[in-house]
């Protein structure tokens, strides 16, 4: 016999389960697409409570469409290295420059990410942080979550807090979540005006080369990856290769698991 509120009762029991589990995190990571879907394997790896929150139904932000939506990506050598541990299957097409195919490269992300321990909230919005102060210094220490059908209908109904360690930024271009915590509070970020300096237009050597040293901690208790970190510290575009996010992924889960274990 088939019971519909069996059914019912199975996704409230288990979801609400994991939503209250992720009331207090070691990683809250905003947005799905490679960078931060990356940073999210390698902390659950480690074994840190780690949840992605994402405000699409879909996870994989930019990588699902290549270049153009012809669905291959791109990658060089350091970044052929990444797919390789993760299981993703490249072919060489010149020396230097590896494609794997854009669909199978998002879903074994996700699909590693999530076996090795990333609950991920889909159809959830960011809106705000929460930061603290303590002996004078500002921290982030939260994030202020909505349902994407919320904001979607601009119904006007309160978010509700997720607590955590540290927050990784990477909602890609738009820098959203950094953007509100700067327009909303009297704060310097770690950049050299203080603000956040803008991406620029396309150059791809610089910009992979940026990716990686633009990904560092932007404000106590929150760090930026993937395109969010050269929108934060001011560097180019590089389009559909993805090397860069890739590595900065991995780069900024490295530096947050050696502050979780020496704290
Ligand atoms: O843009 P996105 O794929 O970020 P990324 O990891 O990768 C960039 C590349 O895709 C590409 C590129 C490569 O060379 O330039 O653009 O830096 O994914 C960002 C994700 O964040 C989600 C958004 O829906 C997307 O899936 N997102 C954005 N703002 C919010 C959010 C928010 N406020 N709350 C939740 N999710």
């Amino acid at each position: 016999m088939l019971e519909e509120k069996k059914v019912s009762e199975a996704i409230i029991s288990r979801y609400f389960k994991d939503l209250q589990n992720s009331l207090e995190l070691d990683v809250a990571i905003v947005g799905a697409g490679p960078s931060g879907m990356t940073a999210g394997y390698y902390l659950a790896r480690e074994g840190f409570k780690v949840a992605l929150f994402e405000r699409k139904l879909s996870i994989g932000g930019g990588m699902w469409g290549g270049g153009m939506t012809f669905n291959y990506i791109v990658v060089q050598d350091a970044g052929k290295e990444v797919l390789d541990e993760i299981g993703i299957p490249t072919q060489k097409y010149i020396d230097g420059y590896y494609t794997a195919d854009a669909v199978m490269a998002t879903t074994t992300l996700a699909s590693k990410a999530c076996l090795a321990g990333l609950k991920v909230f889909n159809c959830m919005s960011v809106e705000d942080v929460m930061i603290r102060e303590e002996q004078g210094k500002k921290k982030v220490c939260g994030l202020v979550v909505n349902y994407s059908p919320v904001e979607m209908a601009g119904l006007h109904v309160d978010p509700l807090v997720f607590e955590t360690k540290f927050v990784i930024e990477a909602t890609g271009h738009d820098t959203e979540v950094l953007k509100t915590m700067v327009r909303k509070n009297d704060l310097k970020l770690f950049t050299p005006s203080g603000e956040i300096e803008g991406e620029k237009s396309m150059w791809a050597e610089v910009a992979e080369e940026n990716t990686l040293k633009n990904t560092q901690e932007a404000f106590p208790g929150i760090y930026v990856c993937g395109m969010a970190a050269n929108a934060c510290f001011g560097s180019y575009r590089m389009g559909p290769i993805f090397g860069g996010m890739l590595l900065s992924g991995v780069k900024v889960a490295k530096e947050i698991a050696e502050r979780l274990k020496s704290e």
